[in-house]
């Protein structure tokens, strides 16, 4: 094993420790105790690499190599740092531990690149604690605004300030990126499916990502006693939303270009086993690579909540993200192919079925992502499992490719 690997993996390790959940997979929620503990890692190791840190208004996380060329706009590379709840150890930091390496690699060689290089380590990509996702890059682009992130709750009715200010964040920081000031975007992740893995393939190239949406759906009914009350004089909001979710996957069904729909995260309330539900709040995950299957989705989704007011039932939906399919670019999708090449790495175009932050860089900059395998295909549970030495192919390809990009 090369010296790069076992950083690799000593930076995975490590990070992974910082869970919520120890025993029982990732489970590292935005400005939470287990954030604090891997930002504190990451900005050490970054500081250790030669890199200038700081923090954005959001929490994202930056380490600069300064460029020759006075204020001129930076390659960025790296990924997110945040987990769903009991997720695995790769599936963000991956790209986060790839980034910091090319950095090393800079270091290393004495590079001065001419453009600066900067890795950064995302917040809340996956949405876990504040609903929807993609919170940290949006924010960099501008497309979720100052006052909407401001906004955000969690499930407790802490805000986004509370929660940054309990960490020691400041919210006042700068938050948008001028796009002049992003030359390109370069990721790497898990892929988080079989492909790569069935065809024995150690690099994919992506070249598009799924359109994607996430509905919040509301059924609130009326709280009874459950030995009390009548079947025939309920306003029950569980059964109300099992009807509704039983029927959401035959929407999707048929509909090909990945199109797929999932409930994953359901609230009950007041959640007593004697009590009839009042209220029932339950996620919709909407994605495909047509947009139009999105919108017809989401159209279908709005017919058959609507179907189910009356008789004491009200259901209501709120979008919380809707992003279009994203195509990668063409020019850094070649570099990436012919960087692979030097290096003998075979590789192979693959599109994305996860959202990923570099679909909200890509209206912004040059984006370009690479995939490794995911082993048996998982992720987004503890059995998520890549291979420290695909990872350090991948540093390869990018350090070569940010070399290019950042003229060093
Ligand atoms: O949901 C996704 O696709 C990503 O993991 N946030
Ligand atoms: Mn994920
Ligand atoms: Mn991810
Ligand atoms: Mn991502």
């Amino acid at each position: 094993m090369n010296d790069i690997q076992e950083r690799i993996e000593r930076h995975i390790d490590l990070l992974s420790e910082f869970t919520a959940t120890p025993g029982k997979g990732t489970t590292r929620l935005t400005y939470s105790k287990e954030d604090f503990q891997a930002r504190k890692y990451i900005k050490e190791t970054m500081k250790e690499y030669g890199l200038t840190v700081r923090e954005d208004g959001f929490g994202n996380i930056f380490g600069k190599l300064e460029g020759s060329i006075k204020d001129a706009p930076s390659v960025l590379i790296g990924s997110h740092f945040d987990s769903v709840p009991n997720g695995g150890s790769y599936d963000g930091p991956t790209g986060v531990v790839a980034a910091l390496e090319v950095a090393a690699l800079f270091s290393k060689n004495q590079l001065t690149p001419k453009y600066p290089l900067e890795v950064i380590a995302l917040v809340e990509e996956e949405g876990s604690r504040f609903g929807g996702g993609l919170m940290g890059s949006r924010g960099i682009v501008g497309t979720l605004s100052e006052e909407d992130f401001f906004n955000l709750r969690d499930k407790d009715g802490i805000s986004t300030v509370e929660a940054m200010t309990q960490i020691g964040l400041d919210p006042t920081l700068p938050k948008v990126r001028d796009s002049k000031m992003l030359k390109a975007f370069l990721e790497l992740h898990i892929e988080q499916g079989p492909i790569l893995e069935e065809q024995n393939i150690p690099i994919g190239v992506v070249e598009a990502i799924v359109g994607l949406t996430q509905l919040e759906v509301i059924v609130t009914g009326q709280a009874g006693h459950a030995g009390t009350t009548p079947m025939d004089k309920r306003s029950d909001a569980l059964v109300t939303a099992a009807r509704i979710i039983g029927q959401l996957p035959d929407l999707a069904i048929g509909k090909g270009e990945g199109t797929v729909i999932t409930t994953g995260r359901l609230q009950v309330f007041p959640n007593g086993a004697n009590v009839i539900p009042d209220k029932t709040v339950f996620s919709v995950d909407i994605r495909s690579g047509k947009e139009e299957n999105v919108l017809q989705v989401i159209e279908d989704v709005k017919k058959l909540v609507d179907s189910f007011n009356g008789n004491g039932i009200q259901t209501s939906i709120e979008q919380q993200l809707y992003i279009q399919p994203k195509k990668m670019n063409q020019d850094i999708i070649t570099l990436l192919k012919e960087k692979s090449g030097h290096f003998n790495i075979p590789s192979c175009s693959i599109n994305s079925g996860a959202g990923h932050d570099a679909m909200v860089f890509s209206d912004f900059t040059n984006v370009g992502m690479l995939f490794i395998p995911s082993k048996n295909g998982l992720s987004h549970c503890p059995e998520e499992w890549s291979d420290s030495l695909h990872i350090a192919n991948a540093v390869q390809i990018l350090f070569e490719t940010a070399k290019q990009l950042t003229e060093a």
